[in-house]
């Protein structure tokens, strides 16, 4: 398969713990290009938005908190493969589910905060780059 992009952000609890250097260096380690990467924070509103497609789950308004209270690091990856290969790369979403070796089980402090997100489709992925990216980042 061509090479293909998938979303991700290293979300609050991987940020503040410090652990952001090491799963950067996990994510380029497995092939995955960085083509745009930046820190930033969400309002509350910008997380609702963003979750948007999770509204009427029951975790919803705590997710759009907890990713709101503090930093992230949103980045657009490139590799062949790259929405599959990455979802394997972070593993499950409960840590406590996620194999061996995976940024979650290595990572994640809950279900919640559980370290990443990676993007589920092509579809998704290129969304939910253009959520964080200019077409200009996206070179
Ligand atoms: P992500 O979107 O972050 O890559 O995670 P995912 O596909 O593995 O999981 P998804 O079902 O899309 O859920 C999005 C995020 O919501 C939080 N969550 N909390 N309390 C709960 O039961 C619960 N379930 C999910 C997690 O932060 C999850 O990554
Ligand atoms: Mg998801």
């Amino acid at each position: 398969m061509a090479n293909n992009r998938t979303y991700t952000m290293i979300k609050p609890d991987a940020v503040s713990a410090g652990n952001s250097g090491a799963i950067i260096k996990m994510i380029e380690e497995a092939g995955f290009r960085i083509v745009s990467m930046k820190m930033t924070q969400m309002t509350k509103e910008i997380a609702g938005k963003f979750y948007e497609v999770h509204k009427e789950r029951p975790f919803y308004g705590e997710l759009c908190d907890y990713m709101s209270s503090g930093p992230i690091i949103p980045m657009i990856l490139e590799k062949d493969n790259a929405v599959e290969d990455f979802r394997k790369l972070i593993g499950a979403t409960n840590p406590a589910e996620a194999a061996e070796g995976t940024i979650r089980k290595l990572f994640a402090k809950s279900i919640e905060a559980n370290a990443i997100h990676g993007s589920d489709s092509d579809e998704n992925a290129a969304i939910e780059g253009a959520f964080f990216f200019s077409a200009v980042d996206q070179y």
